[in-house]
């Protein structure tokens, strides 16, 4: 299936994988690529050289195209943003605010240039900006998330811009590509399915919560603080949620989720650690290599969509 996403990023299958901070390492972004789709690194909160030593890391296993996600509220974003030029990567999504700073650095260095972004406004911005894509994301999404959902978003930013629009929030299977494809999508990201690959490094007992996950049970905390994460249902995001009905201040909040995610997908910590996943979790159901998710999300949506 071709489209101008492909085109752009000179891959075989309109397939991105989501830049999970600390979960999409060099294993899971080089099989996602080797696989046909495009994978990212999640720079997630890592420092500059961590990065560089990923994308290292990448170039041994694949010479397929793989990107990096930039998760713009780390401190080391700056220097992040020249290691992917230094380093000769070609692909950046970024995540979590605007990336108007980095742009004439990296269409510089013939960057291609991808921000996630969760309404039409900053949609709009970021193609005034230049940049080369756009990752409409929903609120179905885990981890930060915005407010609207993919079925409303999609075909808002589609109508709002010219650039190619990826679909992400809520897409795990055949039918999702092929829904987000009628909403006019050119691609999709997806996050939640990928956590359970074979070679996705994130502890078993986080693989087994988004495995055993039903349709209700991610949760958002944070929407008191202006910055809401959807992760699954447990004692962290139940005690998060009385704080913060409670009127806890930003301080004893932001205590009880320092270093939770890594405590989760590290240390498999999943009753005191943070489960970022996506509200689709219910419909991930066993581990699966990357090439085997890949191709089976691809036979679905060629059936439903008579494009082969
Ligand atoms: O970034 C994400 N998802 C993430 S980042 C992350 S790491 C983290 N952990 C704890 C707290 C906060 C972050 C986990 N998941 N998705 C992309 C995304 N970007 N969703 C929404 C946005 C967004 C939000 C505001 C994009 C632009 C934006 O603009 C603000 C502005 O500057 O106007």
């Amino acid at each position: 299936m071709n489209t101008r996403i492909t085109e752009l990023l000179g891959i075989q299958y309109p397939v991105i994988q989501g830049g999970m901070a600390w979960v999409a390492e060099y294993h899971l972004v080089a099989a996602v690529s080797e696989a046909g789709g495009l994978g990212l690194i999640g720079a997630g909160g890592a420092p500059a050289e961590f990065v560089r030593d990923q994308i290292r890391k990448v170039k041994e296993l694949t010479d397929k195209p793989f990107g990096v996600n930039i998760m713009l509220l780390n401190p080391e974003a700056d220097a992040i943003a020249q290691v992917i030029v230094d380093e000769g990567v070609k692909i950046v999504t970024t995540g979590a605010g605007n990336p108007a700073k980095y742009m004439q650095l990296w269409k510089d260095a013939g960057v291609k240039v991808i921000p996630v972004v969760a309404s039409v406004a900053m949609a709009k911005l970021m193609e005034r900006a230049g940049v080369d894509a756009i990752v409409a994301e929903g609120t179905e999404s885990g981890g930060h998330i915005g407010s609207a959902t993919t079925m409303t978003l999609v075909p808002q930013v589609v109508d709002a811009v010219n650039i190619p629009v990826i679909a992400a929030g809520g897409i795990a299977d055949g039918r999702g590509f092929a829904a987000a494809m009628m909403l006019g999508a050119e691609a999709v990201q997806i996050g939640t399915r990928f956590l359970v690959a074979n070679e996705c490094v994130v502890h078993d007992n986080y693989k087994q919560k988004v495995i055993a996950a039903k349709d209700i049970d991610s949760e958002v905390t944070g929407r008191s603080t202006g910055h809401p994460v959807r992760s699954l249902r447990n004692k962290m995001t139940r005690e998060y949620i009385k704080l913060e009905q409670e009127g806890a201040s930003f301080e004893e909040l932001e205590h009880l989720t320092l270093g939770s995610l890594r405590k989760a997908v590290v240390e498999g910590d999943v009753v005191d650690g943070t489960v970022m996943a996506g509200q689709i979790a219910g419909l991930v159901k066993k581990e699966q290599t990357c090439k085997e998710i890949i191709t089976e999300i691809m036979e679905e949506a060629e059936a439903l969509l008579h494009t082969k």
